[in-house]
């Protein structure tokens, strides 16, 4: 007779069995850093819907929104590690760990959203994307994430010289900092979540972003000039471990790609009508959206920023020059 022990081990070692003919069971801990009411936050949540049913609850995606998993540049180690396995990244911080993919965080390189989907979904996208597996990050689905422009309290920001000066939050990212530096500012790098105090305490002078994260974290509220410099164009990725995504089936791969992919296209949806919301809202609450006439001289301010990024990176002139060769 077994006694209960050998009965437990049994029966774990049965379910055991079960578990490994339908494949291990895969619960996934995703990183997101915006809040409700954010499109991503909806995109995320889709993709976790999307995944369960269509790997048959094989894999599942709990989402961590709010960044409380922690600030972007640990989740992106995170993810490298395995501890995190799956998020919805901005490539801008995932440039100091892939050089390839600085390639969108080069200001102005993208004549605008459509020029920068084309160039991800040609060969100098399947470079970046390649580049990035191999570090551990590997995306499988593009979110939009619109133009980043410049907001502060002083004044509307029409030149270069108008930020001359100023110190301005960006991402982690020496191109960041470059850029800013460029024009006569400060840039300060500095964790999203911190810059709603350091824009209202007056440690830094303005930041730059994308309307709908403007109006999302209510930076608006202590920025009275959003002015429409657009100065970078930087997709996001849905991005998973790499060793996870590869130890899946491919029936396994294909699902969760399909799920990112459905997801994504339902994030461009909502980026596309929270964009005209946010900046009817943020206009409602008083911040005056500045057009720039001519974003000329903040383009031309930016050829040291390239000359030394090729000089740093000669192997990556052949990239850029696809972008820009891209129609
Ligand atoms: C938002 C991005 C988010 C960044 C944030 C930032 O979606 O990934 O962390 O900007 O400025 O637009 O840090």
């Amino acid at each position: 007779m077994l006694n209960s022990i050998s009965k437990t081990v049994l029966g774990t070692a049965t379910a055991l069995a079960l578990t490994a003919t339908a494949g291990l069971a895969e619960d996934w801990r995703a990183w997101n850093i915006h809040v409700d009411g954010h499109p991503n936050t909806a995109a995320m949540d889709r993709f976790a819907e999307l995944v369960a049913e269509r790997t048959g609850g094989e894999v599942t995606v709990e989402v961590f929104h709010g960044g409380v998993l922690g600030s972007q540049p640990d989740a992106l180690e995170q993810v490298q590690l395995g501890a995190i396995d799956v998020g919805n990244f901005n490539l801008g911080p995932i440039g100091p760990l892939v050089k390839e993919a600085n390639l969108v965080s080069l200001p102005f390189i993208f004549r605008d959203v459509p020029h920068m989907f084309r160039v991800l979904d040609g060969p100098a996208g399947d470079k970046i994307g390649a580049a990035m597996g191999d570090a551990g990050i590997l995306p499988i689905a593009w979110f939009d994430a619109g133009a980043r422009s410049f907001y502060n309290n002083t004044g509307p920001i029409n030149t270069p010289d108008d930020v001359a000066g100023m110190k301005i939050r960006v991402m982690n990212n020496d191109l960041f900092t470059g850029m800013v530096n460029a024009m006569g500012g400060n840039g300060t790098p500095m964790a999203f979540a911190e810059v709603y105090q350091a824009l209202s305490t007056g440690v830094v002078d303005g930041a730059e972003n994308n309307l709908p994260s403007f109006e999302s974290v209510g930076h608006f509220e202590v920025s009275g000039y959003y002015s429409l410099s657009e100065h970078l164009i930087i997709p996001e990725c849905v991005c998973v471990n790499t060793a996870k995504f590869n130890a899946l089936s491919a029936e396994m791969q294909e699902a969760v790609v399909s799920a990112a992919v459905d997801a994504a296209d339902y994030q461009r949806e909502l980026w596309a009508a929270q964009t005209d919301a946010s900046k009817a809202a943020v206009e409602a609450a008083g911040v005056k959206i500045n057009m720039i006439a001519d974003k000329t001289p903040f383009q031309d301010a930016m050829a040291p920023v390239y000359a030394d990024y090729l000089a740093a990176n000669p192997d990556m002139a052949e990239l850029v020059e696809l972008a820009q060769s891209t129609e």
